[in-house]
């Protein structure tokens, strides 16, 4: 029996029959297997898994620093989608950043008898009292959607009064089966009321987009500090540290890159249909993936200038973490992982626990669809121009007196070994013989495959880390890093596997013995009632 079958066969025949398509382990890798994804949660299950509101809310508008965005509903949706999700955001000269608050109105049981559109007329116009933001979001939780107020027209009403930009999201937590509907609702929002409303042009040759990067612990801050160095423009992102100011003009822009495809591709589409705007999917967590999103990037561009300097950066960059990688190496190869976290980053993860040696042995995903776990065909489309026909034949040659790089062309080549060509092959054609992949993983299944596989170290959620430590798994959570990061691009990937190699290293809890294990935790009384 495999350690898959012995997992299941834990379940009743219900809960077996719904679990078992979400569940393979490899064989005859490079594996072309089925899963199933994108489904209802079994009911009492303990998931992992977010609502629509989350996705919408949480993950999509509510970083963009300059929009007030008020979450119409009871005060817990907006507490926990505000204090818990770190994305960071830095105000511009003279601009907004209501980051650091947390608005809501609050509903309480009256409100929802009587209906709560005039507590959020009151909200917005306290807000526009305090703040006068140019844009505000209106965020709806599930009781709205269930006694019927009508965010739209509210939204509607306060652009007229105000003549500002406001827009309502009928995201209700219970609309689909996880985060991944509010995404769709949030995209299609920024999409209709947004996106082309600016005309302020890119000044630099080269200009981009970055979509689906939610500047966690300061990730996107990273792969700025990179894209500029450079030189490219970077017109958005979307959306951490994003504005609704530079989103009017992202239509503007030469290029999008799709850092997390699963929040966030119906926007490069629509883009795609509307401005004929190409997008590339990149990857800039670990440095072989991060190596080869730039190199695509200069192709995507061909543009020899750019392919040099893209190429200087990337050598430059490598010699400057060159020792504290080959130190976390030393420590973290052979290491085996668990990855499990939303619906890009266990995949995204792979790449740089790759980088270090480390091997992940069981991964998925709480809310991914088919094509995150099976992969798509991405082909960008190459720009080409008169004298160079066929960009296969760019050679690059930094200059070796100018830059002295650590890591040797054959190095860097092994970095980038195992990455996918179109970096985005899905997760299952990168997993090995007998590795488990799982979607929607529940509380039970962490524990049973973690006594099954045992991996060093198992990357998990905010919600479930603690069950992990505490059984005597190290584990670091991949939602805000534990405060830590940044974890992207170059830097990041030396921060990452500090803290890895830490939490191995300094197991703690696994010399804790817990109490029941020496000790009865019933405690009888004689005659008592
Ligand atoms: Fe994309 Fe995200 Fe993720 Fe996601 Fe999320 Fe997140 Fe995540 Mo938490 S947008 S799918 S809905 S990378 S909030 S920044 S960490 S579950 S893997
Ligand atoms: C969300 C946000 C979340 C939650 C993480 C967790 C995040 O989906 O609601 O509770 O494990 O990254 O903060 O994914």
């Amino acid at each position: 029996m495999n350690e898959r079958t012995r997992m299941l066969d834990k379940y009743s025949s219900r809960v077996y029959k719904n679990r078992k398509d979400h569940v393979i382990q490899i064989e005859n890798a490079p594996s072309g297997q089925e899963i199933t994804a994108n489904t209802r949660t079994v009911p009492g299950i303990i998931t992992n898994r977010g609502c629509c509101y989350a996705g919408c809310k949480g993950v999509v508008v509510g970083p963009m620093k300059d929009c007030l965005v008020i979450t119409h509903g009871p005060i817990g949706c907006g507490f926990y989608t505000w204090g818990t999700r770190r994305n960071k955001a830095a105000s511009e000269k003279g601009g907004q950043n209501y980051i650091p608050y947390c608005f809501s109105t609050d509903m309480q049981e009256p409100d929802i008898v009587f209906g709560g559109e005039k507590k959020l007329e009151k909200a917005i116009s306290e807000a526009m009292e305090i703040f006068k933001p140019e844009c505000i979001m209106i965020c709806s939780t599930c009781p709205i959607g269930l006694i019927g107020d009508d965010v739209h027209a509210v939204a509607r009403r306060t652009e007229e009064k105000y003549g500002i930009k406001c827009i309502g999201f009928s995201c209700e937590g219970y609309k689909g089966v996880s985060q991944s509907a509010g995404h769709h609702i949030a995209n299609n929002g920024l999409m209709k009321y947004i996106i082309g409303t600016g005309d302020k042009r890119p000044k630099a040759k080269h200009s981009i987009n970055i979509l689906g990067e939610y500047n966690i612990g300061g990730d996107g801050w990273e792969e700025e500090r990179v894209l500029k160095r450079i030189g490219y423009e970077i017109v958005t992102i979307f959306t951490g540290d994003g504005s609704y100011e530079t989103m009017k003009n992202a239509h503007l822009a030469d290029l999008n890159l799709v850092m997390c495809h699963r929040s966030i591709n119906y926007v490069a589409e629509m883009m795609k249909t509307k401005y004929g705007t190409d997008w590339l999917k990149v990857n800039f967590v670990g440095i072989g993936a991060t190596i080869q999103s730039l190199r695509d990037m200069a192709k995507y561009f061909n543009d020899p200038e750019l392919t040099e300097r893209t190429e200087e950066v990337i050598q430059d960059e490598l010699a400057a973490i060159f020792d504290e990688v080959e130190y976390y190496k030393s420590k973290l190869k052979g290491k085996k992982a668990g990855v499990f976290a939303g619906g890009s980053r266990s995949h995204h993860y792979q790449a740089l626990l790759r980088d270090f040696g480390v091997e992940t042995i069981i991964a998925g995903y709480e809310f991914a669809h088919r094509d995150d776990y099976e992969g798509r065909e991405v082909i960008p489309t190459i720009k080409e121009d008169a004298d160079s026909k066929n960009i296969e034949n760019l050679t690059i040659e930094p200059d070796p007196e100018k830059y002295s790089p650590k890591f040797t062309e054959s190095e860097i080549e092994a970095l980038r070994r195992d990455i996918p060509l179109d970096n985005y092959a899905g997760m299952i054609r990168e997993m090995k013989d007998g590795y488990v992949v799982i979607d929607d993983f529940n509380h039970a299944e962490t524990e049973m495959l973690i006594k099954l596989m045992k991996p060093d170290i198992f990357l998990s959620g905010i919600k479930d880390k603690y069950i992990i430590q505490k059984g005597g798994t190290p584990s670091r959570q991949m939602h805000s890093y534990d405060y830590s990061g940044p974890y992207a691009g170059f830097k990041g990937a030396v921060n990452f596997a500090r803290d890895v190699a830490m939490a191995i290293y300094t197991n703690a809890w696994a010399f804790v013995v817990p109490p029941w294990k020496t000790q009865s935790t019933l405690v009888g009384t004689v005659g008592g009632d």
